[in-house]
């Protein structure tokens, strides 16, 4: 058993901060925990937009905290985002998160983040820097 707090982590190599300051990840499962998924607790900050596409990774996102809006660019179909609700890409859908107010969200992904993905200019995680275990 693995038992491992938001507290011990944060300031290490697994709280990670986007390059242009919209987000801050911190890392509380990993690939390196070999059990197929990873676990971030994720503060995304208020009136920040960011385009994400994860070409390689379903990721389930549960918002806790904050409110906001996430809209895929294929559909331009825009969902409002608030504390207790959770979006699914599992079709690998490129979007826009929009933070309203400061969001905090709990973030699955499968496969696992090993901790060395970059998101590219078109939001994507690089795929050449993943390791799959
Ligand atoms: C919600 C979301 O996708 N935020 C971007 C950061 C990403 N979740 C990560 O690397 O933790």
């Amino acid at each position: 058993m693995i038992v491992r707090s938001l507290e011990e982590i944060q300031n290490t190599d697994r709280d990670v901060r986007a390059n242009n300051g919209n987000w801050e990840s911190r890392r509380l499962i990993l690939n390196d925990d070999a059990v197929g998924f990873s676990l971030h607790d994720t503060i995304i900050h208020a009136g920040t937009e960011t385009l994400l596409w994860y070409k390689h990774h379903i990721e389930a996102v549960y918002c806790i905290e904050g409110e906001g809006e996430v809209e895929t660019t294929e559909t331009l179909k825009s969902y409002p985002i608030k504390a207790g609700t959770v979006y699914l890409l599992n079709g690998n859908e490129r979007h826009w998160l929009r933070a309203r107010t400061t969001m905090r969200m709990v973030c699955v992904f499968n496969p696992a983040v090993t901790g060395n993905e970059v998101h590219d200019a078109d939001g994507s995680y690089c795929p050449g820097a993943e390791h799959h275990s």
